[in-house]
């Protein structure tokens, strides 16, 4: 049993792991045996990502790349499986949110969005897809959203885009099964990290509204996804194709319930 979780002689590849849910799901997948690669964008975080993974024991690779420029991308990962090794698992993770009501939004804001927390996993998916087909199968993990499912107040742009990398997922779960390649995604409730920083100050109404509207009465912590990124990276997910799991302390479960 304890075998199915083994990640021992696989080389991962996080996007947007220099913090936050992505540093949380590398760690995750490092502890259970992964080779550590990370990506991200900005030299200082990576620095002192390398560092906090060091920290742990966990000698990550890091890679700076723009996820949205194909060229860029290709050229990474060719490196990458040049340098370290093939990638056996991808965890689409790196995205960007902009929180502008839909009458106010410029379009090309509408579209920087949808070009990380859609195109690029497109990207991304493609370019690791390619090697996994011609080495026989691989993982591919999608990181989602409530957005995926529902609509909020000024957020259309992550929604579409995370409501999209759903049906991406799906799509690329039906065309890629057959070369032993795994596609699913993992949908993340409300968790505490640097993104949802502006809407969880104690007396924010989005605040007290989430813990309220969340079965399990609080927002989660970013080590609550490592269970799930393992599962869909190992063994044990296999015969796993096109799902959505959400990670989500029931918000997906339920309609509500008035403040008590
Ligand atoms: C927001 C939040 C969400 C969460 C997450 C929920 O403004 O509503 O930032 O987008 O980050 O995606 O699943």
């Amino acid at each position: 049993m304890k075998n199915l979780f083994d990640l021992s002689g696989k080389v991962a590849l996080v996007t947007g792991a220099t913090h936050g849910l992505g540093m949380a799901m590398a760690k995750a997948l490092a502890h259970h045996g992964a080779t550590l690669v990370v990506n991200g964008h900005t030299p200082s975080k990576m620095d002192a990502a390398l560092k906090n993974y060091q920290a742990e024991g966990i000698q990550a690779h890091g890679y700076l790349f723009d996820v949205t420029d194909a060229s860029k991308v290709n050229e990474s990962i060719a490196q990458i499986e040049a340098e370290v090794g093939p990638i056996d698992i991808l965890v689409n993770n790196a995205g960007m949110i902009m929180r502008v009501p839909a009458l106010e939004m410029d379009p090309e804001d509408f579209r920087k969005v949808v070009d990380v927390d859609l195109v690029s996993p497109f990207i991304l998916s493609q370019a690791v897809g390619k090697s996994m087909v011609k080495r026989g199968g691989g993982k591919i993990i999608n990181i989602c959203s409530m957005m995926s499912e529902l609509g909020r107040d000024t957020v259309s742009a992550y929604a579409a885009a995370k409501g999209g990398l759903k049906m991406l997922t799906k799509n690329l779960a039906t065309e890629w099964a057959k070369y032993n390649i795994q596609v699913n995604g993992i949908g993340p409730g409300y968790f505490a990290t640097e993104q949802t920083a502006p809407i969880r100050v104690d007396g924010h109404p989005f605040n007290d509204w989430i813990v309220n509207r969340t079965p399990a009465g609080k927002w989660g912590d970013p080590e609550d996804l490592a269970g799930a990124t393992v599962f869909l990276s190992s063994k044990a997910s296999d015969f796993v194709n096109g799902q959505i799991l959400y990670v989500d302390g029931g918000i997906l479960a339920t309609i509500g319930k008035p403040k008590d």
